[in-house]
């Protein structure tokens, strides 16, 4: 399969990061709450350095809970704090001020004690391609005082949006990259962060129920009406596009039909929520 579809101008995109650390209190950074570890970027530690960081699980309402409460146990440790959040429908964010504060405590003190009030909160928002970036920043948006214009000499070019809770984000998000290998590129494809076009999605759903079939039997037998599984993933797909006809004439499979509907199904949360990575 092939593994580099990302364009960009990463070592751009790096130095912007760099720059805009020093402007902000804290960086968060958004992942996938079904792929918490394909969907971060390796070389976010050397990137952030000490800088605060909040973890944000993006895309609960697809994950599986229990896995997800694990993750943030698991991530939150040093200067990093975890949580989850639906940035289509706003759950979750409204926990960010106070993770923040969690996370930014001596800072705020130390300003609190020189006589400062209401204090805001700087923060860069980083992620990978389509973790939802721009839905937090929409979400968050929503929640707006005004757009703050450019401000000569400190932030110039620059864009923050100041929000109610007392934060101020970059309206521009840091896109960075995944890691470049199979299971990270097979995790992205599952959930459709990499686009169906360039992947053979026959290989793909194949690949899919190979996961499926040792993450989540029960509820593929069941969202498949399958009576039992077997241990040969070719055999389950088979079964699976039995059951949803997808057959040609000559009493073929038709495996492009029926990767489709297990590739849409997986993606629209229908067959389970799906924690694809564990801790
Ligand atoms: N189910 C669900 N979908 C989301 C969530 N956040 C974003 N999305 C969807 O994920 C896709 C990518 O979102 P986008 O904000 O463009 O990601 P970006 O590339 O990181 O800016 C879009 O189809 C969004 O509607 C979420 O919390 N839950
Ligand atoms: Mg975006």
């Amino acid at each position: 399969m092939p593994i580099n579809w990302f364009p960009g101008h990463m070592v751009k995109t790096r130095r912007q990061i760099k720059e805009n650390l020093k402007l902000v209190d804290a960086v968060i950074e958004i992942r996938d709450a079904r792929i918490v570890k394909s969907s971060a970027n390796p070389e976010i530690e050397e990137l952030c350095g000490n800088k605060p960081r909040l973890i944000l699980l993006n895309k609960s309402d697809l994950s599986e809970g229990a896995i997800t409460k694990q993750w943030i146990k698991e991530l939150s440790k040093g200067s990093i704090r975890a949580m989850e959040a639906n940035s289509l429908t706003g759950a979750g964010l409204k926990n960010i001020k106070p993770e923040l504060n969690n996370l930014l405590k001596e800072k705020l003190e130390r300003q609190k004690n020189k006589g400062l009030v209401n204090i805001t909160i700087r923060v860069m928002v980083v992620g990978i391609p389509n973790v939802g970036k721009s839905s937090f920043i929409n979400k968050m948006a929503q929640n707006t005082i005004a757009k703050v214009g450019d401000r000569p000499g400190v932030t110039k070019n620059k864009q923050w949006i100041k929000t109610k809770m007392g934060i101020e984000l970059l309206d521009t998000p840091g896109i960075l990259w995944p890691k470049f290998d199979e299971e990270t590129a097979l995790s992205l494809a599952f959930t459709g962060a990499i686009k169906d076009e360039i992947m053979d999605t026959e290989e793909l759903a194949l690949k899919l129920v190979e996961h499926l079939q040792v993450l989540y039997p029960k509820e593929l037998m069941e969202r498949y009406k399958l009576d039992e599984l077997s241990p040969s993933a070719i055999e389950n797909l088979d079964n699976i596009a039995i059951k949803r006809g997808c057959i040609m004439s000559k009493n073929t499979i038709d495996y492009n039909r029926i990767a489709a509907i297990l590739l849409d199904e997986l993606r629209g949360g229908k067959i389970a929520k799906i924690s694809l990575e564990r801790p």
